[in-house]
């Protein structure tokens, strides 16, 4: 302990055994295979205390330059999950109508997914997602992020890993353009919106799209 170079710590890790580290990750596999993305929510209420430990969760992703570059907002105030619904299909119905070429109509038809997102309002908590382009330093400079979108693409993974763990469900949602959720929730200006994510527990009968993943050996090189 005392030998430690200054600025660091022992590593806190135990060794497992090859055993334990299979029986551990063919677990892991099983849980996040029955992981799906809903659309179709029971009103039920989250406490947010749930919410908040699976954000500090996703916090424990790693981060260019440990920089962090990521904030999250939990919304469950009615009003507001309705002026984000309103603005979301505004915008939704613009894509769907006008702005998304048929090649993309095309592949979404699988997913059922129209300019319609009562989820938003239905769902108990929306969880919107930041990207932290620059943030002020000590002295009011401005610190630049480094890997930022990738950082920000990690925690939420963890964030979408963590919700599934706890036994609720979400969707990553990302109506486009997303820039009325900087101001409906008035943001900072160097806070862009990443990804908005409704969490619930799913509707009695939820029907999810009849999909699956592609296997290992279409995914993965070994060399
Ligand atoms: N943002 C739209 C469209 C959409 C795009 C992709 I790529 C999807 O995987 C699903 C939907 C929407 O949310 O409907």
């Amino acid at each position: 302990m005392s030998d430690e170079r200054p600025g660091f710590t022992a590593l806190r890790h135990e060794r497992l055994s090859l055993e334990e580290s299979s029986a551990r990750v063919r677990s892991f596999l099983a849980e996040l295979r029955t992981r799906r993305s809903v659309r179709d929510f029971a009103p039920d209420p989250v406490p947010v205390e749930l919410l908040r430990e699976i954000v500090e969760t996703a916090a424990q992703a790693p981060s260019g330059a440990n920089r962090q570059p990521w904030r999250f907002v939990i919304v469950t105030d009615p009003a507001l999950k309705r002026q984000i619904r309103e603005a979301a299909e505004a915008e939704e119905k613009e894509s769907y109508e006008r702005r998304m070429p048929e090649e993309w109509l095309q592949a979404l038809e699988p997913l059922g997914t129209d300019w319609r997102k009562e989820f938003l309002e239905i769902a108990p908590a929306l969880i919107v997602v930041f990207r932290k382009e620059w943030e002020a330093g000590p002295g009011g400079e401005r610190l630049k992020g480094y890997y930022v979108w990738e950082s920000v693409g990690i925690a939420s993974g963890f964030l979408i890993a963590a919700i599934h763990h706890a036994g609720l469900a979400c969707l990553t949602h990302t109506p486009s353009p997303m820039k009325f959720l900087a101001r409906i929730l008035k943001r900072p200006v160097e806070e862009r919106p990443f990804l908005l994510i409704p969490v619930g527990y799913p509707a009695a009968g939820c029907e999810v799209p009849d999909i699956t993943r592609k296997p290992i050996d279409e995914i993965l090189t070994v060399l």
